[in-house]
């Protein structure tokens, strides 16, 4: 039942066990091989049999190995900041909630729970909060990252149905990308369409989104859309659908509702707010329309939209319309955030969802749930969704609320108010494995969890694929599984016998049984012919395709030959129009502010930002600005600039570049006070939602942009994690220690005072070179003649041969100071290939040299890129010449 355990096919081997697990990183779901060394070590390989990526691995994938230390993980539970056992944690927490519960009522509690955690974690935290405590306050972060598509799905299909699989972006003539960043974020997946690509050039692939990403650079072509202008666009390719006779007047007769509507509103659309050219919508429409197999594939530039539901639903009309639904090649493909966030939906982790696809608002759903639990009360309506769920906390209206597994003080929108309603809270509770998170450090009680290298259970892709984590590693200190934690609150709370598990496969079986219910009620997810499964069956279950009835068997897809999971078993098509976003840019806040994600970096970056590889690829939080806005705003190349809403303000690096469209901004979304001083960039955005799924705009909130102006500028390299003392730092692990970026508005008196207290170093030797006409110093700190921290300023961001300050640590003599390595030493520059750590100074000289042509001929060169492949869309753009980051070094 431990994560200790092992598959039994394995067990008793004399050789290092090889354990397949999945990766817990991205919706792809890759299959992993863990063999872990004994010694704490784990090596990962990508699993070749595993039908998500057949052996291939991304960056992050890769670089798992070098995540699982124990640096920082939280042992033993905490409460109110002392080590406790868990017996007074688990008691308290079992008794505050029991007391808020009885004098407030069940509705002034919550979960907020999280698409990283296993499918039997979720499905104990739902069957708790919805069961028995009775209040269907339970939200996930997936409300900030799938909730559109739960909507849209639902609107269109009557369930939460993904109809298709990933061969069908292989199978496609045509693959449309929409607000996904595949490359770099769903990589493996991206590996395949490239590969099809190659194979078969003919696969046309479009991309739409504003800015222009490492995905672009595969496309034919690459649609700059107006931000959230996606309903227009579709909407007129669903008129374009009619104008051109394409649309598959049999399917729709027989399974589709809804079409003379949806056509109406669509005719009537304009779609020259997408702000593109005639010609470029004219190509797109030819090309979806031109070819039958066509899949749209789309993420967050869908979903976090206040539109985004209809965004979901515009594009899924056009599927319907053409019967492009459901078969070989065809088909809307909603990719999936987290590892989990397809179990999590499945469970019913949503305030608005029961459980298996079942409905809270349907009284007879509710009704054999409540059976099946021997559930006390169920709550008759939907409980507060995630935004709400935190205004309601900073009200005072949810007086107990427990955190798991994600880290809202960061990641969601207003994340000031968001910090300051969990510091009001009166009692809250967070579990995760580290208790220095922005989230964890305002909590009550912070449980320890273990990590996914530790645990067991299972997990769902975006292609509806169940695979199994197994747990390899030993549990570290006091540290507990998710499920065991809630299930342990549940029997002090009361319910001893409903929550009496002892294992994963225990509650997973109960699941299995569950879904069977929803299978009656003619419901998509049903997986009881996995019901009966023991232990051994468990252990060693392979990745496996829902649904799987117990009687009969299913198709690998869905809505081919209809079916649909509404009343009348019609799939519905909706009348749209296009919704501006909610906020417009103003003379105060004149630049739309996108946010999402970068390649080697994981949300909040409590995992990967423990990989120094992973983290030289962008080291620094940054600001993408268009070269006329930059010019407009007095920005220089690496310049601090300020970011400022009505609702908070951040400072990052200036990145000048065209692939952002004028007037727009974009800024990742990892950056937290862990990190960097001010780059929380959930502060400024703004917390409107989609009326339809709640689910908030993240990449179309309103900015002021100016540059910071800071007195000076700092790069610094210390063997130990620093302390820095400035209005700007970013602080990242390097291969050798720490490097930090800095910039303050005042000027330090004394250099070496500032250095010393930088590093937290007072003793040893220092080398400084001051320039006293401008204020600024170069600072070499000694331990028995041995560098162990240097600090670069200058009034200009700092010139420095980062990487070769970085490996200068530990180095005698104070030669680093120049910032440069000597003639034959040459400076690799920042990492690109985040595999065999090859910088950028390195690819460019190799090319320049070699007469490097083509990606291949830079991997037979130098290897880079031949690895996990995430770099390759970036080596293919510095062959053309594109795109060096000026802020990374
Ligand atoms: N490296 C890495 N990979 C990850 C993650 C990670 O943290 N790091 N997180 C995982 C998770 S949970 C998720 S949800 C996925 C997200 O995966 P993606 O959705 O692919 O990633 P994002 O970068 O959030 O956003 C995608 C794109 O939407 C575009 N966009 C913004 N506004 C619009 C618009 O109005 N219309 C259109 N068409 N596009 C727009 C943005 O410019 C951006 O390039 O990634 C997963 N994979
Ligand atoms: N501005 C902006 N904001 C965004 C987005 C965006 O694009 N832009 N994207 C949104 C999206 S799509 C998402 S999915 C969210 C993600 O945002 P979050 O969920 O807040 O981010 P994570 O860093 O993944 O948080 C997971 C936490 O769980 C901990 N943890 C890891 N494994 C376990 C475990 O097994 N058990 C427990 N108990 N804890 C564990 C980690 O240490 C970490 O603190 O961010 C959203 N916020
Ligand atoms: S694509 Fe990368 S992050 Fe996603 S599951 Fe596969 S290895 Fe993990
Ligand atoms: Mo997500």
């Amino acid at each position: 039942m431990d994560g200790s355990e092992l598959p039994l096919a394995q067990k008793g081997s004399a050789q290092a066990p090889v354990v397949c697990s999945t990766c817990p990183y991205c919706g792809v779901g890759c299959g992993v091989k863990l063999s872990p060394d004994g010694a704490g070590g784990l090596q990962v390989r990508g699993d070749q049999t595993h039908p998500a990526n057949y052996g291939r691995l991304c960056s992050k994938g890769s670089a798992l190995g070098e995540t699982v230390d124990l640096d920082g993980r939280l042992l033993h539970p905490v409460v109110d900041g002392a080590a406790a056992s868990w017996d007074s944690a688990l008691d308290l927490v079992a008794e505050r909630f029991k007391a808020t519960i009885a004098e407030h009522g069940p509705d002034s509690v919550a979960f907020y729970v999280s698409g990283q955690l296993l499918t039997e974690d979720y499905y104990v935290a739902n069957k708790l909060m919805k069961g028995f405590i009775g209040s269907a306050n339970i939200d996930t972060n997936s409300r900030l990252c799938m909730a559109s598509t739960v909507a849209g799905h639902k609107r269109a299909f009557g369930t939460d149905t993904v109809p298709g699989r990933y061969t069908d972006l292989e199978e496609a003539d045509t693959v449309v990308l929409v607000g996904s960043n595949l490359a770099w974020c769903h990589p493996v997946l991206y590996q395949r369409l490239a590969a099809a690509k190659k194979a078969r050039p003919g696969l046309r692939v479009v991309n739409i989104d504003p800015r222009r990403t490492a995905t672009s650079d595969l496309a034919d072509l690459h649609l700059s859309v107006e931000p959230g202008s996606d309903v227009a666009l579709f909407n007129h390719l669903l008129a374009q659908i009619v104008r051109r006779d394409v649309v598959d007047a049999d399917y729709v007769a027989r399974h589709v509702s809804g079409f003379d509507a949806a056509i109406a509103a669509a005719a009537g659309g304009d779609v020259s707010v997408t702000g593109l050219h005639p010609d470029e919508i004219a190509e797109f429409v030819d090309s979806w329309i031109g070819t039958e197999k066509v899949v749209t594939v789309f993420s967050q530039g869908v979903n976090q939209s206040t539109s985004g539901s209809d965004k979901v639903n515009a594009i899924i009309n056009c599927h319907l319309a053409t019967g492009r639904v459901g078969r070989p090649g065809m088909g809307p493909f909603s990719v999936t955030g987290q590892p989990n966030a397809m179990g999590g939906r499945e469970v019913g982790g949503l305030a608005n969802m029961l459980a298996c696809h079942l409905d809270i608002e349907n009284a007879d759903h509710r009704a054999a749930v409540q059976e099946f639990w021997s559930a006390p009360e169920m709550p008759t309506n939907a409980g507060l969704k995630a935004v709400d769920m935190f205004r309601a906390a900073g009200e005072g209206k949810i007086k107990a609320l427990w955190v798991m597994c994600t880290n809202p003080a960061v990641s969601l929108p207003e994340a000031n108010s968001v910090r300051d309603a969990i510091a009001a809270c009166d009692f809250v509770v967070v579990s995760d494995m580290y208790a220095t998170t922005d989230t964890a450090r305002l909590a009550d009680v912070i449980l320890p969890a273990t990590g996914w290298a530790e645990k067991d259970g299972t997990v769902t892709n975006s292609e509806r694929c169940i695979s199994r984590q197994r747990g390899v590693m030993p549990i570290p200190g006091a540290a507990r599984h998710d499920w065991n934690i809630i299930a342990d609150v549940g029997r002090r709370m009361g319910w001893a016998q409903a929550f009496d598990y002892q294992s994963p496969s225990e509650i997973f079986r109960e699941y299995a049984a569950l879904s069977g219910i929803a299978g009656q009620f003619g419901r998509d997810f049903d997986i009881s012919g996995l019901s009966d499964l023991d232990q051994q069956a468990y252990d060693a279950l392979q990745p496996t395709y829902w649904p799987v009835p117990k009687q009969g068997q299913a198709g690998d897809r869905f809505f081919a030959e209809g079916g649909f999971f509404t009343p009348d078993r019609k799939g519905r098509m909706l009348a749209l129009t296009h919704r501006a976003p909610v906020a417009s840019p103003t003379a105060e806040f004149p630049f739309r502010l996108n946010t999402g994600r970068i390649r080697d970096q994981w949300h909040t970056m409590t995992r990967t930002a423990k990989s120094a590889r992973l983290s030289q690829h962008l080291a620094e939080p940054f600001l993408e600005i268009h070269p006329l806005d930059a010019q407009g705003t007095g920005i220089e190349p690496a310049d601090i600039v300020r970011v400022e809403s009505p609702y908070g303000a951040v400072l990052l690096r200036a990145l000048i570049t065209d692939r952002v469209r004028r007037g727009s901004v974009f800024a990742p979304m990892h950056w937290t006070s862990e990190f960097a001083s001010s780059a929380r960039i959930g502060t400024v955005i703004r917390a409107e939602t989609d009326p339809v799924s709640g689910q908030p705009e993240g990449k179309a909130s309103v900015v002021s942009v100016a540059p910071a102006k800071p007195a000076w500028y700092g790069f610094a390299v210390s063997a130990d994690r620093m302390a820095p003392d400035a209005a700007y730092w970013a602080m990242i692990p390097s291969n050798e220690g720490w490097r930090a970026e800095l910039a303050d508005f005042d000027r330090p008196a004394d250099w070496e005072a500032f250095a010393r207290a930088l590093f937290g170093q007072t003793d040893g030797e220092a080398v400084v070179v001051e320039d006293a006409t401008r204020g600024l110093a170069r600072v070499a700190l000694f331990r028995d003649g041995v560098l162990t921290a240097a600090l670069f300023t200058d009034k200009e961001p700092v010139q420095v041969a980062r990487k070769y300050a970085c490996s200068a640590l530990g180095a005698a003599g104070a030669g680093v100071l120049a910032g440069r390595p000597g003639a034959d030493q040459p400076d690799p520059g920042a990492t690109v290939c985040a595999c065999f750590d090859i910088g950028i100074n390195t690819i460019i000289a190799a090319i320049a040299e070699r007469h490097l042509t083509t990606v291949e001929q830079i991997g037979e060169a130098i290897q880079a890129g031949t690895n996990c492949g995430s770099c390759r869309p970036e080596l293919a753009t510095i062959l053309a010449g594109m795109h060096v980051p000026q802020a990374a070094e």
